[in-house]
């Protein structure tokens, strides 16, 4: 039995059996951690111990800033009311809500130092996937943003196990704000075991039931200690900004814990979209930006006259980047981005490059403390050059909340991230597609986002998206969804140029044989593109 400080066993008793457990690798010296730590103590408490104390930890657009001891002493408060007025046990899961600011921060340090599991759901999310999230994970409280009450409050009576909620960013008499400042400035945070879980994150999963993966105190240090101490490489002097939600654990790493443990800053932003996180960048003139590539493409289209003088170091994760978009931001700011794949199920980013040390095209290679494969249908590796599944091992791994798709993510102590990748004979990682969006025409293999990354070098294109749709003489034929930059017309002398571009661009056979012209495209919270939306359009003939 893995001991647990948890007197609420419920995450314990429902990890995956130790069996279907990724192989874990803990032997950087880094990562021989203790075998009791609480994540939280180990972020603030480390920075004040190193003298960090007096510097600004978090702060927001107008003007809030807390030091590492502001923050550490709200977060005690909070855990105070956690405790003391909602009665919040070791163990207990707390539904956490809110866009990105500083108070959300304050809220999940509190929720991880009194020793509860952090649940944290996109601001956008409806009560129907608040009610699913918050019934799997058996959420015994919430803290809630004031403003997004609603949905949560609509879910509420479908959510037995929930027994309370408290607002936050309010000056109610029973809000979080009012209830911790009655409170004394010390918590003695439960002293965890590494192995106990300190958050449980929900996949934006497409279909089905959302996955909850659990991670332990461990691997949200072990996240920290890997990619940004060998890739990242920012300095305490830094600024971070981005647009992931803190519910998504690209948005929580890079935007809260990365800078945390390094005694930089996290300048949190509550209305990311491309316009504002240039306006802020402009204003507030942070260093490092975490966004997806779709922003990157988005801010680099409208560059003229806006001021990206600050940024030092920007990191693209979330979908493939595509070396137009690499290059353009290069054009636009001088910057080489770092590009990464990470997911839900790893924590953070596990294959990766630094910013001197770049390939075009490439996402990178295994961060150190990782190792990766590219393994074939039945689990052999593949030499370089072929395109297989990716697999990853390191110290941060697959950890299903009482899910049968466990044996899905982890096959032979590798995790199995969906994805088809190829090595080169350099060891760089270059992405494909995800296994499940190959589109298989006329007997040919072909990955959407390199069509995808083809059409973006046509100066007509501001996005696009690419899948298979049903064609009688061929089974499947490319089809390619653009939206067109303003001043160009979506007929068929553009599409005969796209698709002269694209045959002379890569191999003429991937070039699509239809081209539809939206608006849009359809995009999850975290900037993905939503391939099966598309593939249904496709499958409608729209
Ligand atoms: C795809 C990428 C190519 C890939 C994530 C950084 O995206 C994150 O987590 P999710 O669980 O999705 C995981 C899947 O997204 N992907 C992510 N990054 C890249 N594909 N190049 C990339 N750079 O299919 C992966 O399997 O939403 C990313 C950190 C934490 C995260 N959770």
């Amino acid at each position: 039995m893995i001991p647990t400080a948890h007197t609420d066993t419920f995450a314990r008793d429902r990890l995956p059996p130790r069996g279907d457990w990724p192989e874990l690798i803990l032997d950087l010296p880094e990562l021989r951690y203790p075998e009791r730590m609480n994540c939280a103590t180990e972020i603030l408490a480390g920075a004040i111990a190193r003298g960090q104390g007096d510097r600004v930890a978090v702060r927001s657009t107008d003007g809030l800033s807390w030091t590492y001891r502001d923050l550490d002493v709200l977060s005690n408060r909070i855990a105070r009311v956690l405790v003391e007025n909602l009665g919040v046990a070791p163990g207990n899961r707390v539904l956490l809500r809110g866009p990105n600011s500083p108070m959300m921060a304050a809220c999940w340090f509190a929720i991880v130092k009194a020793g509860a599991i952090v649940v944290a759901t996109m601001p956008l999310l409806r009560a129907k996937e608040l009610t699913d999230i918050a019934n799997k994970a058996q959420a015994s409280h919430a803290l809630c943003d004031a403003r997004l009450a609603v949905e949560l409050d609509l879910a509420r009576p479908a959510c037995p196990t929930l027994r309370s909620v408290l607002h936050f960013q309010t000056d109610a008499a029973g809000g979080v704000e009012a209830l911790a400042a009655g409170k004394p400035a010390s918590f003695d945070a439960v002293h965890t075991y590494a192995e106990d879980t300190a958050l449980i994150a929900f996949t934006s999963g497409t279909t089905g039931q959302p996955k909850g993966t659990m991670h332990f105190h461990r691997d949200v240090i072990a996240a920290c200690d890997c990619w940004p101490k060998y890739h990242l490489r920012a300095v305490p002097d830094d600024v971070f900004v981005g647009s992931p939600p803190l519910a998504f654990t690209f948005g929580l790493g890079g935007l809260l814990l990365f800078p945390l443990r390094i005694g930089a800053s996290a300048l949190l932003v509550e209305r990311p979209a491309p316009e504002s996180l240039i306006d802020v960048i402009g204003r507030l003139r942070p260093t490092v930006l975490f966004t997806a590539p779709t922003s990157y493409r988005a801010m680099a289209l409208q560059a003229a006259g806006r001021d990206f003088s600050s940024l030092r170091k920007c990191v693209s994760a979330g979908e493939a980047l595509p070396a137009a978009t690499r290059k353009l931001w290069k054009d636009t700011t001088g910057i080489d981005i770092i590009d990464g794949i990470g997911s839900t199920e790893m924590l953070h980013i596990f294959i990766s490059h630094p910013d001197d040390d770049v390939k075009p095209g490439a996402t990178g290679k295994p961060v150190p403390g990782y190792r990766a494969a590219i393994l074939d249908e039945v689990g052999r590796p593949l030499p370089p050059g072929k395109v297989g599944r990716l697999a990853v091992q390191g110290p941060t791994g697959c950890k299903y909340l009482d899910d049968p798709r466990q044996s899905n993510y982890v096959q032979d102590g590798w995790n199995m991230t969906g994805d088809a990748y190829l090595c080169d004979e350099e060891g760089w990682y270059v992405y494909q597609a995800r296994t499940d969006d190959m589109i298989v025409s006329a007997g040919y293999n072909i990955a959407g986002p390199e069509v995808e990354s083809a059409l973006l070098l046509h100066p007509a294109v501001a996005e696009c998206g690419v899948v298979a749709a049903p064609d009688e003489e061929r089974g499947m034929i490319v089809k390619a969804y653009v939206v067109l930059k303003p001043g160009h017309e979506g007929d068929a002398a553009t599409t005969r140029a796209l698709q002269d571009h694209v045959k002379a661009t890569i191999a003429p056979y991937k070039y699509p044989r239809a081209i539809e012209y939206v608006g849009s495209l359809p995009r999850t919270e975290t900037g993905k593109l939503q391939r099966f939306r598309l593939r249904q359009m496709a499958q409608e003939g729209r």
